[in-house]
């Protein structure tokens, strides 16, 4: 039998993460049966405190070099399911895209899926700061572009354009830049592995926002139900799966030792 035994804060996030789920059910009888995109809100908000309790416990289990980026991915998917919350309502309160909300969760969570690429590689080999600076600019060129045009500050094919060009850039070190050179040269094959997956996820599952925004805003519009689950599924791949890709590795890479 394995004896483990929880530190403080870990203590702290679980409950928070039941204090959590056990809120929402307050909300429970504003949700209308046949509404689709509301059931998706309240799936994927479960999922995602589910996702946070499994990254905590396994990130003590395995802990090391792997705790903090398996730390980081319960971050994400905590942050992500408190926003979950507050966008169900806005949805079954309103009908309307929750974008404000939306927003603030990407540039809180964006950031912290990118800081993985650099985490992981760091668990097993030294890497430069740079990796780390350069996907953070990245994204914030993605998205303060993006909301700035999703909420009329500017014209929306600017906001598009630039926020492109970000994404571009954050391809562009994945695929070839430093971070892309270490993977190949000096990652293990579960990092390897794992790191391919992980660039994939923000090349294919992240297009899904940009795809959303082109149809949403640019080519005629389409309705909010629509966009609305698209994004939410898009989230479970880009949130959940893709924290677990980098258990994927920490799991291998320790238990080979073993
Ligand atoms: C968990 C949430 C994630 C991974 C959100 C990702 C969001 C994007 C990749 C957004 C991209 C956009 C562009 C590439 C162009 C401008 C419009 C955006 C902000 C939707």
């Amino acid at each position: 039998m394995i004896k483990t035994t929880l530190k403080t804060w870990q203590k702290a996030a679980i409950v928070a993460v039941f204090a959590l789920g056990s809120s929402s059910v307050f909300a429970a009888e504003m949700l209308q049966s046949g509404d689709f995109v509301g059931y998706s809100f309240w799936l994927i908000s479960m999922a995602l405190a589910a996702s946070t309790i499994f990254f905590l416990m396994e990130a003590l289990r395995i802990g090391g070099k792997w705790a903090t980026s398996l730390t980081v991915s319960a971050l994400v998917t905590f942050i992500a399911a408190f926003h979950y919350m507050y966008m169900r309502e806005v949805w079954v309160s309103t009908g309307t895209s929750p974008t404000d909300f939306r927003y603030i969760d990407w540039l809180l969570t964006v950031p912290l899926l990118m800081i993985e690429f650099y985490l992981i590689l760091a668990a097993i080999t030294k890497v430069s700061g740079g990796i780390f600076w350069r996907l953070l600019i990245g994204t914030l060129v993605m998205l303060v572009p993006g909301y700035m045009g999703e909420a009329g500050y500017i014209n929306t094919t600017i906001g598009f354009v630039i926020g492109m060009l970000g994404w571009f850039y954050i391809l562009y070190e994945i695929f070839a830049g430093e971070a892309s050179k270490v993977a190949a040269t000096q990652a293990t094959p579960a990092v390897q592995k794992s790191y391919n997956l992980m660039k994939w996820t923000v090349t294919v599952g992240w297009s899904i926002y940009p795809i959303g925004y082109f149809f949403g805003y640019m080519a005629g519009g389409t309705d909010a139900a629509t966009l609305n689950i698209v994004y939410n599924l898009a989230d479970v791949v880009n949130k959940i799966a893709f924290g677990l890709f980098i258990w994927y590795a920490a799991n291998e890479e320790t238990s080979a030792k073993a």
